[in-house]
């Protein structure tokens, strides 16, 4: 796959430990503080900043609270993936948390095409923030007056082909997804250390990805993908009340089914039903759709990645290559 990104990482030539192995995306994985892109271009509140200027106040409760909402948005080939049901998602979690978007939803697409072009980008990563603004310490909203909107586009590094050909392990964590009730998973804020904390467990124990239950004891989804498992032909994934992300990519996938021909079930289910799937996969914006072989020491199916994973990565990769929002006319 094409990537602007020097930086793309290197097949490890055996299985070392997790901590050595470097299996996420570089957007996360390595000490980067900085985008990738030479003479980068921050949108920050109508203004293009280069990186050492993009600066947001220490009084923002984005930093003080974690009080806002972001998106991570790919484009392809020129084109900007689903950026529509990016933008719906944005909206939906900002109407959640009460926050005002300080513009438009065709102010925020040009805001975003702008931002990518500023940056000479063909392919890559967009993280689109917006916070609650500058308020003073207390954490009522109320006193934050004008929301930030923030837009970097970044360089991205795939996980190395290997990976989605032979597929990653992941283990069930004891950090449960938040309750819907108390912080609800299905607003996209900027607390995420819910799932930091799982993904903590994930390195600790030298796993690729976390897996996190919900309360009930039901699979909920990994800290940055939903979930999915075939059995007999039959795929399903956890529904939203789950609490599991409405994955843009999610939806792809049952896009994809439906081309195929195949039922996608939003349903219940346990790790025991992951440990007797035909095949299981993960999908996010950043890790795209990856085989899952082994749960929590169990091999899936016969450990390698299904035919049914297989043909669904062959046509998300058509769909991102051929299809979303042009960049450039
Ligand atoms: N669950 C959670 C908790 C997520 O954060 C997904 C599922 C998949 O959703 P999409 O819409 O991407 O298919 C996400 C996505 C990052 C990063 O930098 C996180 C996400 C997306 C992009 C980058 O860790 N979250």
């Amino acid at each position: 796959m094409k990537t602007n990104d020097a930086t793309v990482l290197e097949e490890p030539k055996t299985r070392k430990r997790a901590t050595e192995e470097t299996i996420e995306p570089a957007i996360e994985s390595r000490p980067r503080p900085t985008t990738g892109v030479r003479e980068a271009k921050i949108y920050i509140d109508g203004k293009f900043c280069s990186e050492v200027d993009a600066k947001v106040s220490v009084f923002d409760h984005g930093l003080l609270y974690g009080d806002g909402i972001f998106e991570g948005i790919r484009f392809y080939n020129g084109r900007v993936f689903r950026l529509e049901e990016h933008l719906e998602r944005l909206w939906d979690s900002a109407r959640s948390i009460c926050l005002e978007i300080p513009m438009t939803r065709q102010e925020m697409t040009e805001a975003l095409i702008e931002t990518i072009r500023q940056n000479h980008l063909q392919d890559g990563y967009i993280r689109l923030l917006v916070t609650r603004g500058v308020g003073n310490l207390g954490l009522n909203p109320e006193q934050c007056k004008n929301p930030s909107v923030i837009i970097i586009a970044a360089t991205i590094a795939l996980y190395h082909e290997d990976f989605y050909r032979k597929g990653l392990s992941i283990v069930t964590v004891a950090t449960r997804r938040s309750n819907p009730a108390s912080l609800n998973p299905a607003v996209k804020s900027l607390n995420y250390l819910n799932n930091v904390m799982a993904r903590i467990e994930a390195n600790l124990a030298h796993a690729d990805e976390a897996l996190m239950l919900n309360d009930a004891g039901n699979v909920a989804e990994c800290t940055a993908d939903n979930v999915f498992i075939i059995k007999d032909s039959q795929i399903f994934t956890p529904p939203i009340t789950a609490g599991a992300l409405r994955g843009i990519t999610r939806s792809v996938v049952f896009d994809i089914a439906g081309e195929f021909d195949l039922e996608v079930t939003e349903a219940d289910f346990t790790r025991h039903d992951i440990f007797v799937a035909d095949e299981c996969f993960l999908t996010g914006t950043a890790a795209e759709i990856v085989p899952v072989v082994k749960a929590d020491g169990r091999l899936i199916g016969n450990g390698k990645p299904g035919p049914i994973t297989t043909r669904i990565i062959a046509r998300f990769r058509e769909m991102t290559r051929e299809t979303g929002t042009p960049i450039f006319d």
